[in-house]
């Protein structure tokens, strides 16, 4: 319905919901219950705690650096609930909704921001990908996931998460033209939340739309307000139907808002105007389904304040599993890389031994 209508070139994202909460009852999607929705945001609530608590952390020198997730739930929520579990999940790396709601535990995701590589091993049968930090590299994994199961005859679908900022990378255009011309069913989601760390959208690329990229690739591109969580769930469900029938990929390009910094690394004020900030705060997604779920008498500040006294013992717990994990040793920092490992690592693994051990011995002669 929306792919085979919607111009990428001239059309408004696509909405089911507007910023007022106010919902185009034909457009939505039946499954999306209020009972549905409502259950939907309390587990963007329980993320949105989470990532406060991560920042928290790292600002306590509990973490290493961490990159938020902050005004992008929607997008993930969205997009993420209309998989089976047998599809695949390709992050890039500010994807802790949709991981989670795909299997990975909340433990593994702060290890690996407290630079755990125990964090980053996906537990068996959860077809996540880890962390990708290098920009765009997933997107070849997911195409070649979704190919691979094409020729194994198997259903299996692959969403792959990128920024605005991917779009210029090589891997971005390989992976398209390769899913194009192969028919493999991946779902191209970029979260355009008009920013690469401090490059803005208008100058990331000279094309009016990223979405309009997939016309050269000859498949669908469609342009969603990323902050509606009706329209996202719609729109990556008819491409995830799509791709599952055989019928090819689709670009779906969220539109949105990277609410925080970069990462705990970067300062935004440095390149961004407050007002601009502040103009996007009232399109949150957060906002949106509370005044909405408010009409249907599911949402109040009082159901808000009980929801998260329950919410965030739940995240506490896990951060005092997280902080009583001991430091990898030197095997397992390694272990989690190849399985057999390369001579360059092989040499750094050998050379970060010695020296640690040589760190060791100097300690215990000068404490003799
Ligand atoms: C190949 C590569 N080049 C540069 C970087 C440094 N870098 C990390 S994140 C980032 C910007 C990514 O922007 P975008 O794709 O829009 O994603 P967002 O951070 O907005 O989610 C850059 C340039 C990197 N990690 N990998």
């Amino acid at each position: 319905m929306f792919l085979d209508t919607h111009n990428p070139l001239t059309d408004d994202p696509i909405q089911i919901m507007d910023q007022d909460g106010k919902l185009n009852e034909a457009l939505r999607p039946k499954e999306l219950t209020d009972e549905k929705v409502k259950e939907m945001y309390e587990k963007m609530v329980f993320i949105r705690l989470a990532d406060d608590r991560m920042k928290k952390m790292q600002r306590s020198g509990r973490m290493g650096t961490f990159a938020s997730i902050e005004g992008q739930e929607a997008a993930q929520m969205g997009s993420v609930s209309t998989l089976e579990k047998t599809d695949w999940v390709v992050p890039a790396f500010r994807e802790q909704l949709a991981m989670w709601m795909h299997g990975v535990p909340l433990e593994s995701i702060m290890l690996f921001w407290k630079g755990n590589e125990a964090g980053g091993k996906i537990p068996e049968g959860v077809n996540v990908l880890p962390v990708s930090i290098p920009v765009g590299s997933q997107m070849l994994h997911a195409v070649g996931l979704s190919w691979a199961s094409k020729l194994q005859g198997k259903n299996e679908v692959a969403l792959t998460y990128f920024g605005d900022g991917a779009t210029s990378e090589g891997d971005f255009h390989e992976g398209m033209n390769f899913a194009g011309v192969f028919k493999t069913a991946t779902v191209f989601l970029c979260q355009n939340n008009q920013f690469a760390i401090s490059v803005p959208r208008r100058i990331q690329t000279a094309s009016k739309t990223l979405a309009q990229k997939a016309i050269a690739y000859g498949f669908p591109g469609v342009i969603v307000d990323g902050n509606d969580l009706f329209a996202m769930y719609a729109v990556t469900k008819e491409a995830v139907e799509r791709a599952r029938r055989g019928d090819g990929p689709t670009l779906i390009e969220a539109y949105t808002y990277r609410l925080g910094d970069h990462t705990s690394s970067d300062d935004a004020t440095k390149y961004r105007e407050k007002a601009e900030v502040e103009a996007w705060k009232p399109k949150d997604p957060f906002r949106r389904l509370q005044l909405y779920l408010a009409t249907k008498n599911l949402w109040s500040e009082q159901i808000e304040a009980d929801l998260k006294a329950k919410l965030q013992p739940q995240v506490d717990e896990v951060v005092a599993k997280v902080d009583a994990t001991p430091d990898q040793t030197i095997d397992e920092l390694f272990g989690y890389t190849y399985a057999n490992l390369t001579q360059n690592l092989a040499n750094q693994k050998a050379y970060m031994k010695h020296v640690t051990e040589l760190q060791a011995a100097q300690k215990g002669g000068a404490n003799a």
